[in-house]
Protein backbone atom coordinates (compact mmCIF):
# COMPACT_ATOMS: atom_id res chain seq x y z
CA UNK A 1 0.00 0.00 0.00
CA UNK A 2 0.88 3.13 -1.01
CA UNK A 3 2.19 5.70 2.40
CA UNK A 4 -0.36 8.62 2.60
CA UNK A 5 1.55 12.13 2.82
CA UNK A 6 1.10 14.08 6.52
CA UNK A 7 -2.91 15.13 6.30
CA UNK A 8 -3.89 18.58 7.08
CA UNK A 9 -3.10 19.47 10.38
CA UNK A 10 -0.59 16.86 11.05
CA UNK A 11 2.12 18.17 12.58
CA UNK A 12 5.10 17.39 10.26
CA UNK A 13 8.50 15.67 12.25
CA UNK A 14 11.63 16.89 10.17
CA UNK A 15 14.55 16.34 11.12
CA UNK A 16 16.90 19.63 10.72
CA UNK A 17 20.38 19.15 9.52
CA UNK A 18 22.00 19.16 12.60
CA UNK A 19 20.19 15.99 14.17
CA UNK A 20 21.65 13.77 11.02
CA UNK A 21 24.81 15.38 10.84
CA UNK A 22 28.73 14.41 10.73
CA UNK A 23 30.31 13.97 14.43
CA UNK A 24 32.04 17.03 15.79
CA UNK A 25 35.30 17.08 13.97
CA UNK A 26 38.39 17.71 16.17
CA UNK A 27 42.04 18.79 14.86
CA UNK A 28 44.89 16.80 15.49
CA UNK A 29 48.17 18.31 16.06
CA UNK A 30 51.56 18.01 15.59
CA UNK A 31 54.20 19.55 17.86
CA UNK A 32 57.69 20.25 17.00
CA UNK A 33 60.60 19.05 19.43
CA UNK A 34 64.38 18.57 19.14
CA UNK A 35 64.73 14.94 18.85
CA UNK A 36 62.77 13.55 16.27
CA UNK A 37 64.00 13.07 13.15
CA UNK A 38 62.09 14.42 9.69
CA UNK A 39 62.12 11.39 8.27
CA UNK A 40 60.46 10.23 11.20
CA UNK A 41 58.05 12.94 11.44
CA UNK A 42 57.18 12.69 7.02
CA UNK A 43 57.01 8.58 7.69
CA UNK A 44 54.18 9.11 10.64
CA UNK A 45 52.36 12.03 8.60
CA UNK A 46 52.28 9.51 5.25
CA UNK A 47 51.41 5.92 7.36
CA UNK A 48 49.18 7.58 10.36
CA UNK A 49 47.50 10.00 8.50
CA UNK A 50 47.77 8.91 4.56
CA UNK A 51 49.71 12.19 3.47
CA UNK A 52 51.67 12.36 -0.19
CA UNK A 53 54.83 12.32 0.59
CA UNK A 54 55.26 16.03 -0.70
CA UNK A 55 52.20 17.00 2.05
CA UNK A 56 53.70 15.00 4.49
CA UNK A 57 57.13 17.33 4.16
CA UNK A 58 55.26 20.42 3.50
CA UNK A 59 53.16 19.69 7.15
CA UNK A 60 56.53 18.36 8.71
CA UNK A 61 58.67 21.56 7.84
CA UNK A 62 55.69 23.81 8.90
CA UNK A 63 56.32 21.67 12.37
CA UNK A 64 59.33 22.38 12.48
CA UNK A 65 59.56 26.23 11.86
CA UNK A 66 55.88 27.10 13.85
CA UNK A 67 56.16 24.75 16.09
CA UNK A 68 52.93 22.72 15.75
CA UNK A 69 50.86 22.28 12.62
CA UNK A 70 47.78 20.69 11.48
CA UNK A 71 47.50 16.63 11.15
CA UNK A 72 44.23 16.42 9.82
CA UNK A 73 40.36 16.78 11.41
CA UNK A 74 38.51 13.35 12.53
CA UNK A 75 35.64 12.27 14.98
CA UNK A 76 36.88 12.69 18.21
CA UNK A 77 37.70 8.87 18.99
CA UNK A 78 39.77 8.64 15.71
CA UNK A 79 41.37 11.30 16.57
CA UNK A 80 42.17 10.24 20.50
CA UNK A 81 43.32 6.74 18.42
CA UNK A 82 45.94 8.99 15.72
CA UNK A 83 47.38 10.53 18.63
CA UNK A 84 47.70 7.64 20.57
CA UNK A 85 49.74 6.18 17.47
CA UNK A 86 51.65 8.48 17.11
CA UNK A 87 52.75 8.36 20.78
CA UNK A 88 53.27 4.57 20.61
CA UNK A 89 55.10 4.64 17.37
CA UNK A 90 57.33 7.43 18.68
CA UNK A 91 57.93 5.98 22.12
CA UNK A 92 58.88 2.36 20.16
CA UNK A 93 61.09 4.55 17.99
CA UNK A 94 62.70 6.62 21.37
CA UNK A 95 61.48 9.80 20.08
CA UNK A 96 59.57 12.33 22.07
CA UNK A 97 57.86 13.24 19.37
CA UNK A 98 54.48 14.42 20.53
CA UNK A 99 50.61 15.36 19.04
CA UNK A 100 47.55 16.87 20.41
CA UNK A 101 43.87 17.51 20.14
CA UNK A 102 41.99 20.42 19.24
CA UNK A 103 38.52 21.54 18.98
CA UNK A 104 37.89 22.38 15.68
N1 LIG B 1 62.67 19.70 14.75
C1 LIG B 1 63.03 18.34 14.36
C2 LIG B 1 64.47 18.29 13.89
O1 LIG B 1 65.07 19.33 13.64
C3 LIG B 1 62.12 17.82 13.25
C4 LIG B 1 60.70 17.72 13.67
C5 LIG B 1 59.69 18.16 12.82
C6 LIG B 1 60.36 17.15 14.91
C7 LIG B 1 58.36 18.03 13.18
C8 LIG B 1 59.02 17.04 15.28
O2 LIG B 1 56.70 17.34 14.74
C9 LIG B 1 58.03 17.47 14.41
N2 LIG B 1 65.02 17.10 13.77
Amino acid sequence: MAEKGPQHGEQVLERTKDEVKEPPLFKVILLNDDYTTMDFVVGVLEEVFHKSPAEAHRIMMQVHMQGKGLCGLYPHEVAETKVTTVHDRARANGFPLRASLEEA
